[in-house]
């Protein structure tokens, strides 16, 4: 949808370190890297040793927040994790890190591993992509590097952020602070986020919101659908 037929609502969020405000009409909800690779038992994940079934437990939060998201009427960016099939923007020192027995590139249990157009690229079934959103393929963790997504926002008239996606540490955090280095003022849905290591979770949560929000706000998404159906 285009910005200026995006409704103005300006609204608040019980968020901390305090409230968060936005306007619907300047605010995208990005759901980061929610990929059968990431969530899915049998996928690039699970044959890494992780336990998925933690990230799996947020999806119906995920989903009943991106559902109000889009009867208000909100933008949507979906991030996939993914590289091209000839692997040239994928550097060495991120193929050559990782688990040598399955690195990205190899053939994995639900396709090449992170590579755009395999089956466990793709977005899960309960969150999939509507026609009209933005749907965009980052080859690093966060959502800026390499990619057109600060063209995209500003085409969009987008000021705020809120995330929502895994894993928390890494691509969360990682876009989080991309963002807010960008001037985006970003919330991230504590219930709508998730990790293999639940501590780096809650570290990651802390770190955001330490010293008066350095990265950002964090709410839990009934606070932001409390927000969203105020008024
Ligand atoms: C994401 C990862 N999406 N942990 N990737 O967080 O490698």
């Amino acid at each position: 949808m285009n910005s200026d037929v995006r409704e103005i609502r300006s609204l608040a969020v019980q968020a901390r370190p305090f409230d968060f405000p936005f306007d619907l009409a300047t605010t995208a909800l990005v759901i980061i890297d929610m990929q059968r690779d990431f969530i899915e038992p049998g996928g690039f994940g699970a044959s890494l040793g992780n336990d998925v079934s933690l990230l799996g437990a947020i999806v119906p939060a995920c989903r009943r927040t991106l559902q109000a998201w889009r009867a208000a009427g909100g933008l949507v960016l979906h991030t996939r994790e993914a590289h091209r099939p000839d692997l040239r923007d994928c550097p060495p020192a991120k193929r050559l890190r990782g688990n040598p027995q399955l690195r990205i590139g190899d053939v994995g249990p639900m396709g090449r591993v992170l590579v755009s157009g395999e089956p466990g690229v793709e977005i899960i079934p309960a969150l999939a992509p509507l026609a009209g959103e933005i749907v965009v393929d980052k080859p690093g963790k966060g959502m800026f590097y390499g990619t057109p997504v600060q063209l995209l926002l500003q085409q969009a008239g987008i000021r705020s952020l809120v995330f929502m996606g895994v894993t928390t540490e890494v691509c969360v955090q990682t876009s989080m602070r991309e963002a807010n280095d960008r001037g985006y003022d970003c919330l991230v849905l504590e219930d709508c986020t998730e990790s293999y290591f639940p501590a780096f979770k809650a570290q990651a949560l802390e770190m955001v919101r330490a010293q008066g929000g350095i990265v950002g706000w964090t709410a839990t998404s009934a606070q932001l659908l409390a927000a969203l159906h105020s008024e």
